[in-house]
């Protein structure tokens, strides 16, 4: 194999920012303060402890290190529950078609997703067996923007990373596989992602055909 890919799970293959928000958005009000989609939108691709962080920030509340890991345990308890309801029907436009191309192309690919929940919420919509590896919150101590999820994504998929194509929704995530020398594709708004080599709005866009044109380009 020549080329392999790696995935980005929220904003990529599922939309789970709609369920982190609604549980940070219960823990602000229990502390006193509103929290809004746009506050949400400073949190993806950033990871649970650096989130909290954030959304102390904006309340401008400050807390001992005992209860912030009392609200890091009961935020993602609540937000749990939303996960478990989650079902294939979740998926995004064009994922699922992306990766039965990736598949008939005979290319590999895994995930690198800030979240420790990443297998669960593969297995809630059935998409867990069809990675090759599983790269986590739960297997790195660096946090995008930096390369190492995507790197040991890459040694999962026993390439360099020069022959790994990335598909990230988040600005942290675009910046850690520029970081890595990998080509890094931008899902969602151009302007916010425009440091990615390439841009689409959504996975539908993306064609057999362009995936082919990315293998000639490495190749060579
Ligand atoms: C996702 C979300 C982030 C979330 C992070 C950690 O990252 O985009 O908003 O804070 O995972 O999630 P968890 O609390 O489940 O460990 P990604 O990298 O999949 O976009
Ligand atoms: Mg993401």
């Amino acid at each position: 194999n020549k080329i392999g890919v790696i995935f980005d799970l929220d904003g990529v293959i599922v939309d789970t920012a709609k369920y982190h928000f609604l549980a940070w958005k219960e823990l602000a009000n229990h502390l006193g303060f509103e929290f809004t989609e746009a506050h949400n939108e400073l949190l993806k691709g950033v990871s649970r402890v650096r989130s909290l962080e954030i959304l102390l920030g904006i309340g401008k509340v400050e807390l001992s290190d005992e209860k912030k890991q009392e609200f890091l345990v009961s935020k993602n308890e609540h937000y749990l529950q939303y996960i478990h309801k989650m079902g294939p029907e979740e998926i995004l436009p064009g994922a699922s078609n992306l990766l039965d191309t990736l598949d008939d192309l005979g290319i590999q690919y895994v995930l690198g997703s800030a979240s420790k929940n990443a297998p669960l919420i593969l297995k809630q919509v059935n998409l867990f067996d069809r990675f090759v590896g599983i790269v986590d919150g739960n297997s790195v101590s660096k946090a995008k923007p930096d390369p190492e999820v995507f790197l040991i994504g890459a040694e999962k998929l026993k390439l360099k990373p020069e022959q790994c194509v990335v598909f990230e929704d988040a600005i942290a995530g675009i910046d850690a596989a520029n970081a890595a020398h990998m080509i890094s594709i931008g899902v969602g708004d151009k302007e916010t992602l425009s440091k990615a080599d390439f841009n689409v709005e959504d996975l539908t866009e993306i064609t057999s055909g362009f995936i082919k044109s990315l293998i000639t380009k490495i190749e060579t």
